[in-house]
């Protein structure tokens, strides 16, 4: 039986919030309740909508969402703009008493993230796809008292590699649905590798018709069209997550250059297997050895076509270079193209994100390095560019979780949950202040995995823990508190099917482990 918390006391929320005020007495959904949203905003409207769709299924009930700007009928889940400005953009406060549900925010996006706390409020059985309202009867209650709640980073990251793997756009909808849960903001996609290229680019068609061929493994590969891009797009921000596309250059370049091989330096090459692998595509999982040629202006020609069709088709204000493991090139060359690009990247109107490594070219103050190697202040910093921490042995969602898991990568770490866990930003790095850190991502390399279900494996359960480390604050932040917290959370990740690693390190819930069985 699945029975949410009973008192505030005892919630289970990932990422935990700033203050949790229990109070007494519960809120109870029935055939009365509805969801009020104000008259005149479309996306509070969007957000009460999806709020409707959840709830309506598993229970049952019929959930009207109205508008309406005067004071709310009892018995409704009220969504509310305009509270104070302390809360941020992204924060919101979600006072629950027999009577009501209230969240009220400063902008939309806090609304969205109350109602994702709301969400695990609720017993597990509300993720059910089926209806649970009249077998099972659980009661739907959500325990009395006060949340106020805002994150700590601004940048709360999770990056996939479709690269390497291909993965369809109601994968990706998948995995967007599980960072929206825990109130991750940025969804990094990494569009282009050695093994495959992924978007539709009009003015260089062999891109998607060569290089997004195949994949690792020599599987068929796969790419967006711009349409199916959009659809990312637009799905993402509708749950408040702005896409970073990024195009790994000028290493990790193989299939465009196998698709466009002007792109190589034409210079002669030492005999070795990688020259030959630059002639065609592509499938195994080496990195460091292809290479865009930074002395060629055809280079620049393409940058610029690339940039400037993935700028026009992106709403977000990020632009990923990559810039990582280029071992091919001599600094000044690399450097040289670095800056090149980054002029491109701000001419097309956007904010240049790359790997750490990119702090050796000389940035924009406003540029962003991606940290994923260094364990001292990189480069980058010292130039006055903001940090996103991605320390490999802490937030590789492509490492083992012990040395049997089938998936996964072990060169940075082992990582058990405790370890994804059990670290802090602010220390990491000694020498960078947390003012020099913009946030925190995961990333999801994809040469091991090649579906949903073995993406979702190493995602879960340590994205949501990284999902705390971004967003609440240190001093409320334990090892303990997230280990009891998160074993409510595997019975909800059954029931929307979504396939995670039961960490010997948790007493997951028993519903996890013995689901009811469902009857539709
Ligand atoms: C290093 S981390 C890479 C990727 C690999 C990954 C595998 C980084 C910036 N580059 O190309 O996929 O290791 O764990």
């Amino acid at each position: 039986m699945f029975v949410g918390p009973t008192s505030l006391a005892a919630h289970r929320i990932v990422p935990v919030p700033l203050s949790v005020t229990p109070g007494s007495g519960a809120f109870a959904l029935t055939s009365s309740t509805s969801i009020v949203v104000p008259s005149g905003n479309a996306e509070v409207a969007r957000t009460g909508d999806m709020l409707a769709m959840l709830l309506r299924v598993p229970t049952g009930l019929p959930i009207p969402v109205t508008a309406a700007s005067g004071a709310a009928p009892s018995g409704a889940i009220v969504l509310r703009l305009g509270g104070p400005s302390s809360l941020g953009d992204e924060g919101y406060e979600l006072s629950i008493t027999a009577d009501s549900v209230r969240i009220v925010a400063a902008a939309p996006a806090g609304v969205f993230h109350g109602m994702q706390t709301l969400r695990q409020l609720l017993p597990a059985a509300i993720e059910s796809q089926l209806n649970f309202g009249r077998r099972a009867a659980p009661v739907w209650t959500v325990p009395a008292g006060q949340i106020t709640d805002r994150p700590r980073f601004a940048w709360r990251g999770a990056m996939l590699d479709v690269a390497r793997h291909f993965f369809t756009v109601d994968e990706v909808k998948q995995y967007i649905d599980v960072l929206a849960m825990y109130k991750i903001n940025i969804f990094h996609l990494h569009l282009g590798d050695d093994q495959g290229w992924r978007i539709q680019i009009d003015s260089r068609p062999k891109l998607t018709e060569v290089g997004g061929s195949t994949e690792v493994g020599g599987g068929r590969g796969g790419f967006y069209t711009k349409a199916e891009y959009a659809e990312i797009v637009r799905y993402a921000a509708d749950r408040y997550v702005t896409v970073v596309p990024e195009i790994d250059m000028p290493g990790h370049t193989n299939a465009a250059i196998a698709s466009y091989p002007e792109l190589s330096c034409s210079r002669p090459m030492p005999a070795s297997t990688a020259v030959a692998r630059v002639q065609g595509t592509y499938t195994g999982t080496e990195v460091g050895w292809s290479t865009f040629c930074p002395d060629s202006e055809n280079v620049y020609a393409f940058v610029e076509d690339v940039v400037r069709e993935i700028a026009a088709m992106t709403p977000g204000p990020y632009f990923h270079m990559g810039g990582d493991e280029v071992h091919v090139l001599k600094d000044p060359q690399y450097i040289k193209f670095v800056e090149r690009v980054q002029d491109i990247v701000y001419k097309h109107g956007k904010t240049m994100v790359g790997w750490e490594e990119i702090g050796k070219a000389r940035l924009r103050t406003t540029s962003i390095a991606q940290q994923w190697k260094s364990d001292s202040v990189p480069p980058a910093v010292m130039q006055g560019a903001k940090l996103v921490l991605s320390p490999a042995p802490k937030t590789y969602l492509d490492m083992k979780y012990t040395p049997n898991t089938e998936l996964g990568l072990t060169w940075a770490a082992i990582i058990e949950l405790r370890a994804a866990y059990d670290w802090e930003p602010r220390t990491y790095l000694k020498g960078v202040s947390e003012q020099q850190i913009l946030g925190v991502e995961g990333a999801l390399w994809t040469e091991t995995v090649q579906n949903i279900g073995s993406a979702l494996y190493m995602t879960l359960p340590r994205l949501p823990a990284l999902a705390e480390v971004a967003w609440s604050a240190a001093s409320d932040r334990s090892w303990d508190g997230f280990r009891q917290r998160i074993a409510g959370h595997a019975a909800r990740w059954r029931l929307l099917g979504a396939n995670f690693y039961p960490s010997p390190q948790v007493d997951w819930d028993a519903a996890a482990a013995n689901p009811p069985a469902m009857v539709p």
